[in-house]
């Protein structure tokens, strides 16, 4: 009997082993550190931004629990700054990996995302602070090796909002640290990013078809301010906590999400009707000053928003 049990969880383990092996890959991610200046509401108001590639936030990173991330950072000799990465699905050496990288270098390192979940990532060079209030962030989406499961269902759309603290004294790092001179809250770089009640400038909202299960995966990448994230006139289904599906909350009108964190939260919409919903953070000096998303529930919602490619949509510039 004993030789038998072994056996069979011999037999298991290699198999489960086996299957992780086949199953992993290498994903190669490069990013450069880019100083420039974006756009950073709908009237077309320039900032003087660090960012990943560009753009806040920089690009969604998605793999698969068990991959082997292969990351590359360029710092061009052009810019001014040292930057780096941290990304907190990696479990490495926060000297080593996350060390910051001068002008002129690269910096290259390999981790394992063996956790399930959504992650923050940042530049952590000094003054961190700054680097991450001028838009140096993003997020990686690790999804689950077994899938979707009753627990963790498949959405039929996926949205990223990441939240950001809008300093226009960008150089003023001092009043940052104090929490000072913030005059607006950034969606996915903009203020009302996607609010065409608030802003008649927005040219853009988040759709959905009556019914549908939407995930949002939404980061709270403020330095300084913690999130009430709640979705008006709807109820969150499920809010997992950190993305992963072993944390699950059921029926949640507001979850907070403290600086840093990321989270999943599934909204689905009643059925038979069109609907809409403001997804907010309900902190009111946030919510005026930008931190409002709409989603439209509608039948005639483009059936290719919020899946694929189209989880983070960036209005075009001004
Ligand atoms: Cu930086």
């Amino acid at each position: 009997m004993f030789n038998k049990l072994s056996v069979s969880a011999m037999v298991l383990t290699i198999g489960l082993a086996g299957t992780q092996v086949v199953q992993a890959k290498t994903v190669h991610v490069t990013m450069t550190a880019k100083e420039t200046t974006v756009q950073i509401d709908n009237k077309g108001t320039l900032y003087k931004a660090w960012t990943f590639d560009g753009a806040i936030p920089g690009k969604v990173v998605r793999v698969t629990e068990g991959d082997i991330i292969d990351f590359k950072l360029i710092n061009p000799k052009t810019n001014k700054e040292s930057h780096s990465m941290d990304f907190h699905a990696a479990e490495v050496h926060v000297l080593e990996e996350f060390a910051p990288v001068k002008p002129g270098e690269t910096k290259h390192f390999k981790f394992e995302a063996r956790r399930p979940g959504v992650w923050m990532y940042h530049c952590g060079a000094s003054v961190m602070a700054q680097h991450i209030a001028r838009g140096m962030y993003g997020v990686i989406i690790v999804d689950p090796k077994e899938g979707y499961t009753k627990d963790f269902p498949k959405p039929d759309r996926e949205y990223v909002l990441i939240q950001g603290q809008y300093f226009p004294d960008a150089d003023n790092y001092k009043a940052m640290l104090k929490n000072e001179g913030s005059t607006g809250s950034l969606i996915n770089g903009r203020m009302f990013h996607y609010d065409p009640v608030h802003d008649p400038d927005a040219s853009l909202t988040l759709a959905a078809k009556p019914g549908e299960r939407v995930r949002f995966h939404f980061v709270n990448a403020n330095i300084n301010n913690p999130v009430a994230l709640h979705p008006i006139a709807g109820i969150w289904d499920r809010v997992f906590l950190n993305g992963s599906p072993k944390n699950i909350l059921y029926d949640m009108a507001t979850y907070g999400v403290a600086v840093s964190e990321a989270v999943s939260v599934d909204i689905v919409s009643p059925e038979g009707r069109t609907t809409a919903n403001a997804i907010v953070d309900h902190t009111m000096s946030a919510a005026l000053t930008g931190a409002i998303s709409v989603l439209i529930n509608s039948p005639d919602a483009d059936p290719t928003a919020g899946k694929g490619d189209n989880i983070l949509p960036r209005a075009v510039d001004k």
